[in-house]
């Protein structure tokens, strides 16, 4: 008889909040185009979508409550991949309006930042001199000065609206610290293990993405909250060497041009199934086969698709 094959979960951040339609034509931006990049990654073998939703003349990141209903809707009329909705938002999206989808839609998972830090990509504005549209530029850099808020309230809020609504929280771990900030509101009895945790590497104001620290945040889970299951995802060029070290190490793994705009230097990826689809292959190069949409919801415990409300 055969050894089982170890089953990864891969999911695809389709747009996220960091990138502006400058950056790269193949940005998902309108509902239609959200779409196709969801059902990419499905076609190409992921599990799991990670959603933000834009405006879709301008682009920019914002929280309409009809655009997700219209993108969820038809995804899950297409296919059966998992969606994971941000609760994260765009910067300064004001805390009230981050929850609001988690109660709209009822989702098997939504993100759940893990605590606060100066999330930075003001950086990154000083890349670009031509701009698509007027709010690119200061969006950016004004992360300056820009604190991603996710104090314990809000953190303790959040897993009390989640839980009210059967939606499994994501954990976004920044740094290390946020570890023993989950450890804490598991100890308060706010969520129940196992927990999940997506380890989010290389942000400026996070952790950097390097082996030794990803090793270092995998053992100090292990240490302080024990039974958890476990995924990286990793900024810009870091993104494929560190979702490979998650494979190696028996973890899960999300790209998707939330995190990376590349598919290998200097070649924009068209989708963020073109990332999925390398992954698979570098998977099973490793023995590692890509978990179905219905074998991740078993190993993460999600509660079905026949229970969200859309
Ligand atoms: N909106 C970013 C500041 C999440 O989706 O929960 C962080 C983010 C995390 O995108
Ligand atoms: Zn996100």
């Amino acid at each position: 008889m055969g050894k089982a094959v170890r089953k990864t979960i891969i999911t695809a951040a389709v747009t996220g909040a960091i990138h502006t339609p400058t950056m790269s034509p193949y940005l998902p931006v309108t509902p239609q185009e959200l779409i196709e990049d969801i059902l990419s990654v499905h076609e190409a073998g992921g599990a799991v979508a990670h959603l933000h939703v834009r405006d879709p003349q301008t682009g920019m990141p914002n929280a309409d409550q009809d655009i997700y209903r219209e993108v969820v809707s038809e995804v899950k009329r297409r296919c059966d991949i998992v969606l994971c909705t941000t609760t994260g938002g765009k910067l300064g999206e004001p805390v009230e309006n981050r929850s609001r989808v988690v109660a709209n839609l009822q989702p098997e998972l939504a993100s759940l930042n893990a605590g606060s830090l100066n999330f930075a990509l003001f950086h990154v504005a000083k890349q670009h001199q031509q701009w698509k549209h007027s709010w690119e530029k200061d969006y950016l850099a004004g992360t300056e000065d820009f604190i991603f808020p996710n104090s314990f309230y809000t953190m303790r809020r959040f897993l009390e609206i989640m839980g009210e609504n059967g939606t499994k929280p994501e954990f976004e771990i920044y740094d290390v610290g946020m570890i023993n900030n989950l450890a804490h509101l598991i100890q308060a009895g706010h969520v129940k293990k196992p927990v999940y945790l997506q380890f989010v590497m290389g942000i400026l104001g996070g952790i950097p993405a390097t082996v030794d620290n990803l090793v270092y945040m995998v053992q100090t889970a292990q240490r302080q909250i024990g039974d958890f299951q476990w995924s990286v995802c990793a900024a810009g060029r870091f993104q494929f060497p560190m979702t490979t070290h998650a494979l190696l190490m028996g973890g899960h793994a999300r790209v998707g041009l939330e995190d990376n705009l590349y598919l290998e230097k200097g070649v924009l990826a068209k989708s963020s199934g073109e990332q999925v689809a390398k992954l698979i292959r570098i998977a099973r190069e490793l023995g590692v086969e890509p978990a179905t949409p219905a074998e991740a919801r078993g190993i993460l415990g999600l509660k079905g698709l026949d229970k969200v409300n859309y």
